[in-house]
């Protein structure tokens, strides 16, 4: 079956199979514009796309996936550091970006390819092994530059079947959502889920309670930053009372805005859980519990375990045992692109992925997610951040002699990035904040620097975290 079911077929003639701010495209538009790409890009072996909020980038996208072609989705805001980082390591030889739209790659950059969504290119596709690779994410490690995850067709296919399974989610729905499309929420959920399900998607440029409150929509993705600003928001949240799923994730969305929201739509929120490596692995279900606090039980084809902190010990699902939560099924990727060691660390001998995340599992399969095994990996507004990356970012300024990242509970974002900071010789806050900015991508500068003479560190020289956060 093809990836993209809905688009090669299935969808009705709407004129605005997809909106993206005031720019509609039908699905015979699309087909047409993303099968012009497909043409240019055939043969390449990665395609990066500037992943910009526009229809631009969901025809670049669309291309690549019907010529087969590996697509890497750059983050628009990435500094140079970060960006050459992702267009090196993944060897894309073409970057797909929207007319008018500036890049200084340098020489030994990728050839542009300039995406023009009113181009048609009639044509079949036929569908690709699913084995192959279809998307290449970027995501942070808690040390070093991020690593580049291999998500096949069959994995997103699996992870996009078993969602519209525990969220009834079918053709009939409008998807309402203003997410980054460089990351699985946003891009796969977001857009892929829409093209193979076959539901119109509005997509809100940026995600905010205006703009979800205007767009009348069925099924509502966001994360829980974003659920929050719209549950302050009553106005906001009382007119998304007309729809039928709101959907919350990337990061743990906090009881009382759970509860804020169910008063103020009537519909309790979905909360689902999951990683770039595993796509959507647990989830509450359109028709069953959804309980505060807990992200419910594993979609279709998807196992999970609690193990104890030798990574190996079976730990009981009690509703009390605290472990790291491991998974396994159809919706896992295929290992970070050329990171042979971080592979090897990935995966049991038994093929269980570790995520890294702490959990308990109830008798009744309710899982609730309690924490990171990392103070390392931040999550700030949904994104995911590496202390080490940022710090190395830090380090870099001649100013700095050391420096220790940490994410400080934060009402707004969940957690904020502080920045702990010996300084070198004389600078700002905000000099170091904005040099951040300029390296790496927007969302992982410090929203507070702290300047400090020395940094707490245990016997062996590690420095204690936990003490920074509790200052
Ligand atoms: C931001 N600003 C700053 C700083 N940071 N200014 C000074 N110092 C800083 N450190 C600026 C911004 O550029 C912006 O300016 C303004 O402050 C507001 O920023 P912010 O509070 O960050 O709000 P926002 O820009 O509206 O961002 C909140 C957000 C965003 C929209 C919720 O965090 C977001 O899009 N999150 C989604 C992340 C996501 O999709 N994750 C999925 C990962 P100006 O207004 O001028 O621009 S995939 C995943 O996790 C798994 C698979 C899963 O389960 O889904
Ligand atoms: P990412 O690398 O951006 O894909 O982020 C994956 C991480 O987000 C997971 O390992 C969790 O720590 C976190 N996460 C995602 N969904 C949830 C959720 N519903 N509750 C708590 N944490 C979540």
């Amino acid at each position: 079956m093809d990836l993209l079911t809905a688009l090669q077929g299935g969808y009705g003639d709407a004129a605005d199979a997809l909106r993206i701010d005031d720019h509609a495209l039908s699905r015979e538009q699309l087909l047409g514009a993303a099968g012009a790409v497909a043409r240019r890009v055939a043969g390449a072996s990665a395609v990066a796309v500037s992943a910009r909020p526009t229809v631009e980038t969901v025809v670049a996208v669309v291309g690549g996936l019907l010529a087969g072609v590996p697509v890497v989705p750059v983050p628009p805001d990435a500094g140079p550091v970060e960006r050459g980082h992702i267009l090196r390591d993944s060897g894309a030889e073409l970057l797909a970006v929207a007319a008018g739209e500036e890049t200084d790659d340098g020489a030994a950059g990728p050839e542009r390819l300039v995406v023009d969504p009113a181009e048609r290119l009639a044509g079949s596709w036929p569908e690709p092994d699913p084995k192959r690779t279809a998307l290449v994410l970027y995501t942070s490690g808690t040390t070093g530059p991020p690593k580049g995850a291999l998500l096949s067709r069959r994995a997103l296919a699996a992870d996009l079947d078993a969602l519209a399974e525990a969220w009834a989610w079918s053709p009939d729905d409008t998807l309402v959502h203003g997410l980054p499309l460089f990351h699985v929420h946003g891009l796969v959920l977001g857009v892929l889920g829409a093209l193979r399900h076959g539901s119109r998607l509005v997509h809100t440029g940026r995600p905010t309670p205006a703009g979800y409150a205007a767009a009348a929509g069925s099924l509502y993705f966001g994360v829980p930053t974003v659920w929050s600003r719209i549950a302050a928001d009553p106005a906001a949240a009382r007119a998304l009372g007309g729809a039928r799923l709101l959907v919350s994730g990337s990061a743990p969305l906090p009881v009382p805005v759970f509860e804020r929201l169910t008063d103020l739509t009537g519909l309790a929120p979905i909360e689902r859980y999951g990683m770039t490596e595993s796509l959507i692995t647990v989830s509450t279900r359109a028709d069953g519990e959804r309980r505060p606090g807990s992200v419910g039980q594993p979609v279709a084809g998807v196992r999970t375990r609690l193990v104890g902190e030798d990574g190996r010990t079976p730990l009981p699902c009690d509703g009390e045992t605290v472990g790291e939560l491991q998974v396994a099924g159809p919706t896992l990727f295929d290992g970070y692109l050329n990171r042979p060691e971080a592979n090897a660390e990935a995966w049991t001998a038994d093929g269980w992925f570790r995520t890294g995340d702490v959990a308990v599992i109830g008798p009744d399969g309710f899982h609730r997610i309690v924490g990171r095994a990392s103070v390392d990996l931040i999550k700030s507004g949904g994104f995911k951040i590496g202390a080490g990356e940022v710090e190395a970012a830090l380090r870099d300024h001649p100013a700095v002699a050391d420096a220790a990242v940490v994410g400080a509970p934060d009402p707004d974002l969940g957690q904020a990035v502080v920045a702990f900071v010996i300084p070198a010789g004389p600078v700002t806050g905000d000099q170091l904040t904005a040099f951040v900015a300029e390296r790496l991508s927007v969302h992982k500068r410090p929203r507070r620097v702290v300047l400090v003479e020395e940094l707490p560190r245990n016997a062996l020289g590690k420095v204690l975290k936990k003490r920074l956060l509790e200052e």
